[in-house]
């Protein structure tokens, strides 16, 4: 199938008619048509706020991934790195390379926003985070709070390192994204917890409202990952607010890409797919 964007229409209705041989599609309705999560996958994420897709990347990638991964984070400048007390963020890896194209396009990512935001959305951050070694658990945190239009925000995590138990693997609370409480409210050591443990090159999708954080590193390693957020389209973007799409981006990027940035565009437009 090709897809190509057209810049004539906005919104989130559907639009299905013939223009010149193709048809006219707003690209939600295309993505919810098209993407899929497995059932049990899309039940993982439901009824507990996150899923584990082990090995996502393939394995003969998974080397070189962690190079480039290495490389970007060494050459970024320090206004693009946030050193925090158990963690380092770096900044914008949707414009450190090719190697991070494909990583926030992933099937079961977008698919899993279809079902979770459940309405258009953007991508609104893409960062390194590495936990620092022999660093303390973190505080169970919400990302996002629900509100009254539903669940705002999906987030996901690439494992650059294996998730282990004992290196700072992400620690999330079954099902609390269904709760009226914050973390805040509660003593949250007594809370359960399942630990998202995976191979290097996993995958984590997690509903931004459920409960969690990273663990404690207990190893003198630092736990490297990718980690990015998708919220509502007519949300604030972290893109737009900064204007940091780079002209070798765009012309590397898919259509699809540029529209889930919403980087530089001052009107949604719609996919055309062929039919
Ligand atoms: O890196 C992780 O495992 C989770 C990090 C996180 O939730 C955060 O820093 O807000």
């Amino acid at each position: 199938m090709e897809t190509s964007l057209s810049s004539q229409s906005e919104g989130c209705e559907t639009r299905d008619k013939a223009v010149n041989g193709w048809h006219m599609i707003e690209p939600f309705n295309h993505i919810v048509s098209m993407y899929r999560l497995s059932s049990v996958a899309a039940e993982s994420l439901k009824e507990l706020g996150f899923v584990v897709i082990p090995s996502l990347m393939p394995v003969d990638r998974l080397e070189h991934f962690a190079e480039a991964f290495d490389h970007a984070v060494a050459s970024a400048i320090p206004g693009d790195i946030h050193i925090g007390s158990t963690t380092t963020r770096v900044n914008d890896f949707v414009n450190r390379g090719r190697y991070f194209d494909e990583v926030y396009l992933y099937e079961p990512i977008l698919a899993a926003c279809c079902q979770v935001i459940g309405q258009p959305f953007k991508l609104s951050v893409l960062h390194a985070r590495s936990v620092h070694p022999n660093a303390p658990e973190q505080s169970l945190h919400v990302d996002f709070a629900h509100d009254e239009q539903g669940w705002p925000m999906v987030g996901f995590i690439i494992m650059v390192d294996e998730f282990r138990k004992k290196n700072g693997a992400t620690r999330f609370v079954p099902g609390s994204h269904k709760w009226t409480t914050t973390p805040d409210e509660l003593a949250t050591s007594h809370q359960p917890q399942m630990l998202a443990c995976g191979p290097a090159g996993s995958l984590i999708i997690y509903n931004g409202s459920v409960w969690h954080g990273h663990s404690a590193n207990l190893t003198n390693e630092p736990r490297r990952s990718l980690q990015g957020a998708y919220i509502r389209r007519d949300a604030a973007g972290w893109f737009q607010q900064n204007g940091r799409m780079l002209p070798e981006t765009l012309d590397r990027i898919s259509e699809l890409a540029k529209y889930l940035l919403a980087a530089g565009q001052s009107r949604d437009r719609s996919l055309r797919t062929a039919q």
